[in-house]
């Protein structure tokens, strides 16, 4: 570990954030790794601050206050949920970006990680295995800021030099904290619903494949593309990542090896639209070949991992994650 560095997290107590806070301090140790979300008073989460992330005047202060030299943000409204305001996301995904490349390109930072998706990706893109290049003409307010936001990070790199790494992260799936927002959220809800009633309503059509990564795996992506040497990073814009793609009868079926009773009932809605535009899997050679990605975990060392890690809760539903984080998936 480098002793200069100072990392922030934007949107600490996310999914992604929440493992990713844990991970980059075993290796930078807690003082070095400011988390920082929206919400307050979060007297849980040493090293913590509120932070909005589209005000820039307090961002820009408490990086140059810090020391910060590196940014990692994870704020945004994902698919499903930015279709409900699709201004708001637009505003919150794009202002964001925008606000931490400035700061990144006038506070000389190190490095920026920042997550793009699959959700770039649309009906005209390759369903299977579906290169780095293809047609995107992403359907969503969400995966067209992802798409935009890659052309800002190739931008405020040629442009300023601003080192900023992406990846295009499949649906994620963790226990440790609840999904939201997003269409791929299913294949973590199918858990809490299979240990609690044994019973699980799936917005999904059970045949409907999408690329799937278990968090471990992302989180150990993330950390390999930013210690990669720069000179590893040939694509600007953002890396295809993929590792295991399932449908929804697949999931059950290796839920019903650790409970057989799983009852699984099918009703597709408007996210079933989003799905179907999206691809299948994903052709990641681009990553696996430049900085040594490959996945660990396929389906059935996911499924193992999260009962593993569900076994450690004492009430293994969305109810034991504190109110204000569950209410992003209530508004679903
Ligand atoms: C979503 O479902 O919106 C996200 C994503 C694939 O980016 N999980």
């Amino acid at each position: 570990m480098n002793n200069k560095t100072i990392i922030l997290i934007l949107g600490a107590c996310g999914q992604i954030g929440r493992e990713l806070t844990v991970a980059l301090r075993e290796i930078h140790g807690t003082s070095h790794v400011i988390a920082s979300d929206r919400y307050a008073n979060r007297t849980d989460v040493p090293n913590y601050m509120q932070i909005d992330v589209l005000d820039g005047e307090r961002l820009k202060h408490v990086v140059k206050q810090h020391g910060v030299t590196q940014i990692y943000l994870l704020a945004a409204m994902l698919s499903a949920k930015g279709e409900q305001d699709a201004n708001a996301a637009w505003n919150l995904n794009m202002q964001s970006l925008i606000t931490v490349l400035n700061i990144a390109r006038d506070e000389k930072l190190d490095k920026v990680f920042w997550p793009s998706s699959i959700a770039v990706f649309g009906p005209r893109s390759l369903k299977f295995n579906c290169p780095q290049e293809t047609r995107t003409d992403p359907e969503t307010v969400y995966g067209i800021s992802k798409r935009a936001g890659e052309y800002w990070c190739n931008y405020y790199y040629e442009k300023y030099g601003v080192d900023v790494r992406s990846l295009r992260l499949p649906g994620l799936i963790s226990a440790s904290a609840p999904t939201g927002g997003g269409t791929t959220n299913y294949a973590v809800n199918i858990f809490h619903e299979a240990i609690k009633h044994q019973y699980f309503e799936c917005y999904l059509e059970e045949s409907t494949v999408l690329p799937m990564l278990y968090m471990k795996d992302a989180i150990r992506a993330i950390i390999k593309i930013m210690s990669a040497p720069s000179e590893k990073i040939k694509v600007r814009t953002a890396y295809n990542l993929g590792g295991i793609s399932f449908a929804p009868c697949d999931l059950a079926a290796e839920i019903r090896k650790y409970i057989p009773d799983l009852k699984v009932v099918y009703q597709p809605d408007h996210r079933q639209v989003i799905a179907n535009s999206w691809p299948a899997s994903m052709d990641d050679s681009g990553a696996r070949n430049d900085w040594g990605w490959a996945h660990e975990y396929n389906m059935a060392a996911m499924a193992s991992a999260m009962f593993e890690s569900l076994k450690a809760i004492k009430k293994p539903s969305l109810d034991h994650y504190p109110e204000f984080l569950i209410e992003d998936v209530a508004a679903i």
